[in-house]
C-alpha cells in the first residue's frame, strides 16, 4: 500500500508582495506542477492520496481552479481522502467526484483493505481494531496548546491503537514519534513567502502488513531562500558581490532569493544595492534587505574643525554619563546627524 500524504496546498494563494508578473508565473506554474503530482500518483502506482486540510486558500477561489483540480481527482480514480482545514472550512464542496472522500461528522472514517483512515469525528475506542493499520488524519497544531487550531493528540489517541497520525496546518515538514505514535506534517506543497523558506514537498508512505515507512519528497520547483551576508571589511563592490555569491551557493536559479546584508560598512563603501541586484538577476527572483550599519570613525570626527558632530561628541564626553551610556549616545547621535538608520 503506497500513500501520498500532502496538506496545505492552498490553491488560489498568492504572495502579493512580489511583482505582478512573477505572481502570475508562480500561479500558473503551481497549477501545472499540481497537475504533474497526479501524473506521479499514476506513474508511481500510488494506492491512495491523503490531503490533510487547506486544499483551497479560501472559500472564494475561482471555479476554474477548483474544477481543474477535481477533474484530475476524477481521472486518477484512486481514493483521495480529505479533511477540512482552517482556510477552506467554509468552501462549498459541490459535485465533487466520487473518489474525493471528505471525512466529517457524516462520514467519520474510510476503510481500505486492512487500512482504516480515521478522522477526529471517529471515536477511536469504538472503531479502531488492532488488526487494522489505523491512521488518523487531522488538521491543526499538535504542539501549541494556546493556538486557536490546537489539536490535543493525547485525547485523540487514548487507546494507542492509532499507528500513524497524518497532519496538516504547519507549513514545514516535521516527523516525530510521540509515545507509540508517529506523527507527520508534510508541510505546504508550495511556499508563498519568505516566512516559508526551504524545500517544500509531500510525504510518501509505504505500508507492508503492519510496518510503516515514510520519506519526505521535495516537490516545489520554486523555493523561497533567505540568506544572511556579512559585508564587514568588504567595501569594494566586487568584494560585496562575491560575498553575496558565497552566501547563496545552495540556492538554485529557480529560487526566490533574499539576501540580508549584515555587519558594518565604512563611508568609503561601494555598497550599491542596484549593482548587487543586477548581478543576480538570473535568479527567478532576487532581493536585498540591507541591515548593515555604518561604521563610525569617531577619531576622525573629533578632529573635524567647525563641525557640529565634533561639538556633539565633546559635549557627550564631558557629560556625567557612564562610559557605556556615553558610547551609546555618541553612536546614536552621530547616526542621526548623518541621516543613517539608528542602531536601536
Ligand atoms: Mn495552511
Amino acid at each position: 500500500m503506497k500513500i501520498l500524504h500532502t496538506a496545505d496546498i492552498h490553491i488560489g494563494a498568492k504572495n502579493s508582495r512580489l511583482p505582478a508578473l512573477k505572481q502570475q508565473i508562480l500561479k500558473e506554474e503551481n497549477i501545472l506542477q499540481l497537475n504533474s503530482l497526479f501524473t506521479k500518483l499514476h506513474d508511481e502506482h500510488y494506492d491512495m492520496m491523503i490531503i490533510a486540510g487547506d486544499l483551497f486558500h479560501s472559500k472564494n477561489i475561482s471555479q476554474r481552479l477548483a474544477s481543474s483540480f477535481f477533474r484530475k481527482v476524477e481521472e486518477i480514480k484512486i481514493p483521495v481522502i480529505y479533511v477540512l482545514g482552517n482556510h477552506d472550512e467554509k468552501f462549498i464542496f459541490n459535485n465533487v467526484p466520487e473518489n474525493f472522500i471528505i471525512l466529517n461528522e457524516d462520514r467519520p472514517f474510510y476503510q481500505f483493505d486492512n487500512i482504516k483512515i480515521l478522522s477526529i469525528y471517529q471515536n477511536e475506542s469504538e472503531s479502531s481494531s488492532a488488526d487494522n493499520v489505523n491512521i488518523l488524519v487531522a488538521h491543526g497544531d499538535i504542539y501549541n496548546s494556546s493556538s486557536r487550531d490546537y489539536l490535543d493528540l493525547s485525547r485523540l489517541t487514548t487507546n494507542n491503537n492509532i499507528d500513524l497520525v497524518l497532519l496538516g496546518h504547519i507549513h514545514s515538514y516535521r516527523k516525530e514519534d510521540i509515545g507509540k505514535t508517529t506523527t507527520i506534517y508534510p508541510g505546504s506543497l508550495f511556499s508563498n513567502g519568505f516566512d516559508e523558506c526551504g524545500d517544500k514537498g509531500y510525504v510518501e508512505i509505504e505500508i507492508l502488513n503492519k510496518s510503516i515507512n515514510s520519506k519526505f519528497v521535495p516537490f516545489a520547483k520554486h523555493r523561497y531562500m533567505s540568506k544572511e551576508c556579512d559585508i564587514t571589511d568588504k567595501d569594494d563592490i566586487n568584494a560585496i558581490v562575491l560575498a553575496v555569491q558565497n552566501c547563496i551557493q545552495d540556492c538554485s536559479k529557480n529560487d526566490l532569493v533574499r539576501v540580508v546584508l549584515t555587519g558594518y560598512f565604512t563611508e568609503d563603501s561601494e555598497k550599491y544595492i542596484s549593482q548587487i541586484n543586477s548581478s543576480f538577476n538570473n535568479y527567478f527572483y532576487f532581493e536585498v534587505k540591507d541591515n548593515s550599519k555604518l561604521k563610525i570613525d569617531f577619531d576622525k570626527i573629533r578632529n573635524e574643525k567647525l563641525s557640529f558632530k565634533a561639538e556633539f561628541l565633546s559635549l557627550v564626553e564631558d557629560s556625567n554619563e557612564n562610559e557605556d551610556d556615553k558610547n551609546k549616545i555618541s553612536l546614536l547621535g552621530i547616526e542621526a546627524l548623518k541621516g543613517e538608520n539608528l542602531s536601536i
